[in-house]
């Protein structure tokens, strides 16, 4: 094996300390930070998710910040999802695209105020990008990344775990709204969001020093429901059909390729990144979309699925884009990124190490 150099490029998260308590074992890389990916027991991590309630370290869940009397115009700007009712305390999944429209990342955009937003970003540098159009555009508005660091809390048991530290006031929130506020000197807001669809919260840390405080009150708060360690977890997402931006797109892949056709809104304003190439792909209809594929075999075949090809009569149609066995559903399940000619039901082959796996395609989610 491996191990990563440390380096002041590869930054840490303010529950690292506390990840390295729980044991962690593996890290990814995301915005330029490590970001845990396993605690060496990955079934039961999973089941912990699906059953009880799950404890993740997401702060490369990077936020940057708008700030200034043109934040607002800047966030719709950026976004061709319709934003003119979106009020304080809500939070929205939206798609940034570029001018060619393709989806160059999906973050959760979060109104803190008129005049404030955040943009809750995935893996590509958001910053530089925001930065550049706002001075195009010459808007009065700051970009910055705040010091905002999440810390997940998910799965069916997450509510009371949630509910115990903060107060009853969090059941009443609604999905994506959040609320800020403070527990023990530790300042935070509280959303309802997160990467599972096992329901929960993410707590956003405002204060990066107090990272293994506001973890250790969660973790002992959580005794009683059986919270441990846990991390945005692969075959949960794939059952559940979340998007993983980078991973399941790539560089020409625009939001109505891969379900988030419903988050763009055709009629915002002409001066909108990337609405004028997105009327056009609407109007003459995409080439691929975003599927289901599930394949024969009864072993867990080992990941990455790196963008397998798909064929179908022999002829590729697209790729695999991802693939983990279910643990639910006892077989190897990913994401088909095809021609738009093919459909749930058509037999498949997936080729992996140059050999054809037979499987077939189906509607997401798959549970
Ligand atoms: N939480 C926060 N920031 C994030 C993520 C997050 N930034 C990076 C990444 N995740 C952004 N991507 C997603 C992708 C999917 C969802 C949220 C963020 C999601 N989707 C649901 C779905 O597709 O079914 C709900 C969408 C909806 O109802 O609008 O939750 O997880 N802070």
């Amino acid at each position: 094996m491996f191990s990563i150099s440390p380096s002041a490029r590869l930054r840490r998260s303010p529950f690292f300390a506390s990840t390295v308590d729980e044991g962690v074992t593996s890290f990814t890389v995301y915005n330029q930070m490590l970001m845990p990916t396993g605690y060496g027991h990955p079934e039961e991590e999973y089941w912990r998710i699906i059953n009880d309630v799950s404890l993740w370290d997401v702060a490369v869940e990077r936020q940057v910040e708008l700030k200034g009397p043109d934040a607002g115009k800047l966030a719709q700007i950026l976004s061709p999802r319709d934003l003119t009712r979106c009020v304080e305390g809500q939070g929205k999944y939206v798609a940034l695209c570029n001018h060619m429209g393709t989806l160059i990342n999906d973050p959760i955009l979060l109104k803190l105020a008129d005049d404030r937003y955040w943009l809750s970003i995935a893996d590509s540098n958001i910053l530089f990008w925001a930065r550049a159009i706002s001075a195009e555009r010459r808007f009065d508005v700051e970009v910055t990344e705040p010091d905002v660091s999440p810390l997940a809390v998910q799965g069916p048991k997450a509510e009371d775990v949630v509910a115990s530290v903060f107060g009853e006031w969090i059941r009443d929130l609604k999905y994506f709204w959040f609320k800020e506020t403070e527990i023990e000197g530790i300042p935070v807001a509280v959303a309802r969001s997160g990467w599972s669809k096992q329901g929960g919260f993410e707590i956003y840390l405002m204060d990066g020093s107090k990272g293994v405080a506001l973890w250790d009150l969660l973790r002992e708060a959580g005794k009683p429901w059986g919270i441990g360690p846990g991390n945005p977890n692969g075959c949960e997402r794939i059952e559940s059909g979340l998007l993983s931006w980078g991973g399941d797109t790539d560089d020409r892949t625009n939001p109505f390729e891969v379900r988030m056709g419903r988050y763009v809104d055709l009629d915002v304003p002409d001066d909108v990144v990337g609405i004028q190439a997105l009327r056009r792909i609407k109007a003459s209809g995409p080439e691929r979309h975003q599927l289901g594929v599930a394949l024969e075999g009864e072993e867990a075949m080992a990941a990455p699925f790196d963008w397998a090809e798909i064929r179908k009569d022999s002829r590729p149609i697209g790729h695999m884009t991802n693939g983990v066995w279910s643990y639910r559903l006892s077989q190897n399940i990913g994401f088909a990124l095809v021609s738009v000619a093919a459909v749930p039901g058509d037999r498949v082959e997936v080729v992996r190490d140059g050999k054809p796996v037979p499987g077939t395609l189906q509607s997401l989610p798959f549970i």
